[in-house]
């Protein structure tokens, strides 16, 4: 969703491609004056021209190629503002399109005092000017760094519908979370006998209707001391799910007992009381059947042992 922001470099890097651009241009174009001063002024106008271009068409780039933030889901704000921090993002584009804006202003001035002047004056505003637009980027050098950092984080942002019925799949590791997603949707997670698999947010499709999110389920209670996908898994289930399906391994084999995962899931259900929760029995197939039990500890909540019944329950909303 947030890959084509370009690389962005230290302002160095703008400045020598402003200056290789302005030398190009020299050396490329046909001077028209024939007094030496005048043809002197006209070589330091078409310099100055294709630098501005060239530092401010990059700046330019870069700052356009940034989401608006104002327009952003709130699930995608959200995420921005614990990963990146959206006022210090904005006042970084602000900087670096100021310093653009700036040095466009400095070379107007520059060019039109350049135009008929002498030849030791021109040289004088030519160090002025040129001495100043480096200043100026150099002044932003923290911007242009901050805003660089905010690009890699933004690619790793996940590519989450916004718009379609939402569904998150939470259970402690273990206990059959990305392979219940996998029997739903088809798609192939990475599924292993240890825990801690999920390294980044796992998402399936069921016919393009329905986004099914696999999340780790045992949040920390304070967002800041989350990590990055349960950050992300977080405000997933905060701001785009409506049903949460909760796996329970019967049989035990991912290491938490059943009344460990009954003070989860009775957590999840507090916490996120709005949302509507399904339960879904995991590792059925190994032989033990507590459905029956299941259904009479929980009447509020459909109990499944089948993915393809869930999936059909599903749909069928
Ligand atoms: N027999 C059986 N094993 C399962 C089932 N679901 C998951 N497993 C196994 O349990 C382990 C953990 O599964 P995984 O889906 O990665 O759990 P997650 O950490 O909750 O995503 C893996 O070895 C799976 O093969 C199931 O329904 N039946
Ligand atoms: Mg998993």
């Amino acid at each position: 969703m947030f890959e084509n922001i370009p690389k962005i470099e230290k302002p160095e890097f703008y400045i020598e491609l402003g200056m290789r651009s302005a030398k190009r241009y020299a050396s490329s174009r046909k001077l028209r004056e024939k007094v030496k001063s005048r043809r002197i002024a006209e070589l330091e106008i078409i310099k100055a021209d294709a630098f501005t271009r060239s530092v401010g068409g990059c700046i330019g780039k870069i700052c356009s190629s940034f989401p608006t933030i104002d327009q952003l889901p709130i699930f995608y704000k959200e995420l921005l503002e614990a990963m990146v921090g959206i006022n210090e993002l904005k006042v970084s584009i602000a900087r670096m399109q100021g310093a653009a804006e700036k040095i466009e202003s400095m070379a107007m001035d520059y060019k039109k005092r350049i135009k008929s002047s002498d030849t030791e004056y021109i040289a004088k505003k030519k160090r002025e000017f040129y001495g100043r637009a480096f200043s100026m980027l150099k002044k932003s050098k923290a911007a242009f760094s901050f805003a660089e950092n905010a690009r890699k984080d933004l690619r790793q942002f996940p590519s989450i519908k916004t718009k379609i019925l939402t569904i998150c799949i939470c259970g402690y590791p273990n206990v059959g979370k990305s392979t219940l997603l996998s029997k739903l949707t088809g798609s192939r997670p990475d599924i292993a006998p240890y825990a801690f698999t999920t390294r980044q947010l796992m998402i399936g499709y069921i016919a393009n209707k329905i986004q099914i999110i696999d999340t780790p389920g045992n949040f920390k209670e304070d967002f800041k001391k989350m990590n990055w996908i349960e950050k992300q898994s977080y405000l997933a289930i905060k701001h785009l799910c409506k049903k949460i399906i909760y796996v329970f391994d019967i049989t035990e084999t991912c290491g938490f007992t059943i009344s460990q995962q009954e003070e989860l899931f009775n957590k999840l259900v507090k916490k996120f009381r709005a949302k509507q929760f399904s339960i879904y029995l995991s590792k059925s197939d190994m032989g033990l059947d507590k459905k029956q039990e299941f259904e009479d500890n929980n009447k509020n909540h459909k109990i499944f042992d089948d993915a393809d019944k869930l999936k059909a329950f599903l749909l069928e909303d």
